[in-house]
Protein backbone atom coordinates (compact mmCIF):
# COMPACT_ATOMS: atom_id res chain seq x y z
CA UNK A 1 0.00 0.00 0.00
CA UNK A 2 3.03 2.38 -0.17
CA UNK A 3 2.76 3.03 -3.54
CA UNK A 4 -0.90 4.26 -3.12
CA UNK A 5 -2.51 7.45 -2.04
CA UNK A 6 -5.66 8.93 -1.88
CA UNK A 7 -6.91 11.95 -3.09
CA UNK A 8 -9.99 14.57 -3.96
CA UNK A 9 -10.88 16.81 -6.26
CA UNK A 10 -13.23 19.33 -3.93
CA UNK A 11 -16.23 21.22 -4.07
CA UNK A 12 -14.98 23.94 -6.03
CA UNK A 13 -12.67 22.53 -8.83
CA UNK A 14 -16.02 20.54 -9.17
CA UNK A 15 -18.34 22.92 -9.27
CA UNK A 16 -16.14 24.78 -11.67
CA UNK A 17 -16.40 22.08 -14.03
CA UNK A 18 -12.26 21.20 -13.82
CA UNK A 19 -12.85 17.27 -12.50
CA UNK A 20 -12.46 15.87 -16.05
CA UNK A 21 -9.44 18.36 -16.51
CA UNK A 22 -7.59 17.44 -12.90
CA UNK A 23 -8.25 13.33 -13.96
CA UNK A 24 -6.30 13.84 -16.96
CA UNK A 25 -3.80 15.82 -15.35
CA UNK A 26 -3.16 12.85 -12.98
CA UNK A 27 -3.38 10.04 -14.96
CA UNK A 28 -0.45 11.91 -17.71
CA UNK A 29 1.74 12.53 -14.63
CA UNK A 30 1.93 8.31 -14.23
CA UNK A 31 -1.22 7.97 -11.34
CA UNK A 32 -3.02 4.78 -11.88
CA UNK A 33 -6.84 4.99 -11.11
CA UNK A 34 -7.26 2.14 -8.11
CA UNK A 35 -10.68 3.37 -7.13
CA UNK A 36 -12.70 6.32 -8.00
CA UNK A 37 -16.10 7.86 -7.28
CA UNK A 38 -18.44 10.87 -7.01
CA UNK A 39 -19.95 11.64 -3.85
CA UNK A 40 -20.60 14.37 -1.33
CA UNK A 41 -19.52 14.65 2.27
CA UNK A 42 -22.13 15.97 4.66
CA UNK A 43 -20.93 18.18 7.65
CA UNK A 44 -20.41 15.54 10.09
CA UNK A 45 -18.52 13.19 7.64
CA UNK A 46 -16.14 16.31 6.59
CA UNK A 47 -15.62 17.19 10.14
CA UNK A 48 -14.23 13.77 11.10
CA UNK A 49 -12.37 13.59 7.47
CA UNK A 50 -10.76 16.80 8.65
CA UNK A 51 -10.70 15.88 12.54
CA UNK A 52 -6.64 16.33 12.77
CA UNK A 53 -7.74 20.04 12.36
CA UNK A 54 -10.28 20.33 14.97
CA UNK A 55 -8.50 22.70 17.22
CA UNK A 56 -7.73 25.34 14.22
CA UNK A 57 -9.51 28.56 13.65
CA UNK A 58 -10.21 27.66 10.04
CA UNK A 59 -11.82 24.22 11.24
CA UNK A 60 -15.67 25.04 10.95
CA UNK A 61 -15.25 27.25 7.51
CA UNK A 62 -13.13 23.68 6.14
CA UNK A 63 -16.06 21.90 6.97
CA UNK A 64 -18.85 23.80 5.46
CA UNK A 65 -16.72 24.24 2.51
CA UNK A 66 -15.94 20.41 2.18
CA UNK A 67 -19.72 19.34 2.53
CA UNK A 68 -21.15 22.37 0.22
CA UNK A 69 -21.12 19.90 -2.65
CA UNK A 70 -20.09 16.97 -4.51
CA UNK A 71 -16.50 15.61 -4.99
CA UNK A 72 -14.48 13.08 -6.32
CA UNK A 73 -12.22 10.64 -4.06
CA UNK A 74 -9.79 8.36 -5.55
CA UNK A 75 -7.13 5.96 -4.49
CA UNK A 76 -4.07 6.34 -6.83
CA UNK A 77 -1.05 4.17 -7.07
CA UNK A 78 2.20 4.86 -8.69
CA UNK A 79 5.83 4.56 -7.62
CA UNK A 80 6.37 7.47 -4.29
CA UNK A 81 2.72 8.12 -4.67
CA UNK A 82 2.38 10.05 -1.71
CA UNK A 83 5.47 12.58 -2.46
CA UNK A 84 5.37 12.75 -6.24
CA UNK A 85 1.30 13.42 -5.32
CA UNK A 86 1.73 16.20 -3.63
CA UNK A 87 3.99 17.51 -5.92
CA UNK A 88 2.07 17.54 -8.87
CA UNK A 89 -0.85 19.15 -6.49
CA UNK A 90 1.37 21.92 -5.17
CA UNK A 91 1.36 23.60 -2.24
CA UNK A 92 -1.71 24.14 0.58
CA UNK A 93 -1.59 27.81 -0.76
CA UNK A 94 -2.19 28.67 -5.02
CA UNK A 95 -0.47 31.42 -4.42
CA UNK A 96 2.58 29.83 -3.10
CA UNK A 97 2.29 26.87 -5.51
CA UNK A 98 4.58 26.05 -8.02
CA UNK A 99 3.47 27.11 -11.98
CA UNK A 100 2.09 24.03 -13.62
CA UNK A 101 0.94 22.44 -9.94
CA UNK A 102 -3.27 21.57 -9.98
CA UNK A 103 -3.70 23.93 -7.19
CA UNK A 104 -1.65 27.03 -9.20
CA UNK A 105 -3.62 26.06 -12.00
CA UNK A 106 -7.59 25.23 -10.58
CA UNK A 107 -7.33 26.72 -6.85
CA UNK A 108 -8.88 30.36 -6.12
CA UNK A 109 -7.52 30.16 -2.62
CA UNK A 110 -5.93 28.61 0.41
CA UNK A 111 -9.21 27.58 2.33
CA UNK A 112 -10.93 26.61 -1.40
CA UNK A 113 -7.64 24.89 -2.86
CA UNK A 114 -8.84 22.17 -5.70
CA UNK A 115 -8.03 19.05 -4.22
CA UNK A 116 -6.64 17.02 -1.04
CA UNK A 117 -3.76 14.51 -1.48
CA UNK A 118 -2.89 12.70 1.72
CA UNK A 119 0.55 13.60 3.51
CA UNK A 120 1.88 9.68 4.63
CA UNK A 121 1.62 6.67 3.75
CA UNK A 122 -0.49 6.19 7.01
CA UNK A 123 -2.95 8.54 6.39
CA UNK A 124 -3.14 7.35 2.71
CA UNK A 125 -4.64 4.42 4.09
CA UNK A 126 -6.84 5.29 6.67
CA UNK A 127 -8.12 8.19 4.02
CA UNK A 128 -8.72 5.28 1.67
CA UNK A 129 -10.57 3.22 3.75
CA UNK A 130 -12.83 6.59 4.83
CA UNK A 131 -13.91 6.57 1.73
CA UNK A 132 -14.14 3.09 -0.11
CA UNK A 133 -14.45 -0.38 0.80
CA UNK A 134 -12.79 -3.91 -0.60
CA UNK A 135 -15.26 -4.43 -3.10
CA UNK A 136 -14.49 -0.87 -4.80
CA UNK A 137 -10.96 -0.93 -5.64
CA UNK A 138 -9.13 -3.05 -8.57
P1 LIG B 1 -2.98 20.22 2.79
O1 LIG B 1 -4.38 20.12 2.22
O2 LIG B 1 -2.03 20.87 1.83
O3 LIG B 1 -2.47 18.92 3.33
P2 LIG B 1 -3.48 20.99 5.54
O4 LIG B 1 -3.60 19.53 5.82
O5 LIG B 1 -2.57 21.78 6.39
O6 LIG B 1 -3.07 21.25 4.01
O7 LIG B 1 -4.91 21.68 5.66
C1 LIG B 1 -6.08 21.01 5.19
C2 LIG B 1 -6.94 22.00 4.44
O8 LIG B 1 -7.40 23.02 5.33
C3 LIG B 1 -6.21 22.76 3.33
O9 LIG B 1 -6.17 22.04 2.13
C4 LIG B 1 -7.00 24.02 3.23
C5 LIG B 1 -7.45 24.28 4.66
N1 LIG B 1 -6.52 25.21 5.34
C6 LIG B 1 -5.27 24.94 5.79
N2 LIG B 1 -4.70 26.00 6.37
C7 LIG B 1 -5.63 26.99 6.29
C8 LIG B 1 -5.67 28.36 6.70
N3 LIG B 1 -4.62 28.93 7.33
N4 LIG B 1 -6.78 29.08 6.44
C9 LIG B 1 -7.86 28.52 5.81
N5 LIG B 1 -7.90 27.23 5.40
C10 LIG B 1 -6.80 26.48 5.62
MG1 LIG C 1 -3.20 17.74 4.86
Amino acid sequence: MSNRTFTMIKPDAFANGHSGAILDMIVKAGFRLVALKMTSLSSQKAGEFYSVHQARPFYSELVEFMSRGPIIAAILEKENAVADFRKLIGATDPAKADPGTIRKLFAASLGENAIHGSDSDENARTESDFFFSNLERI
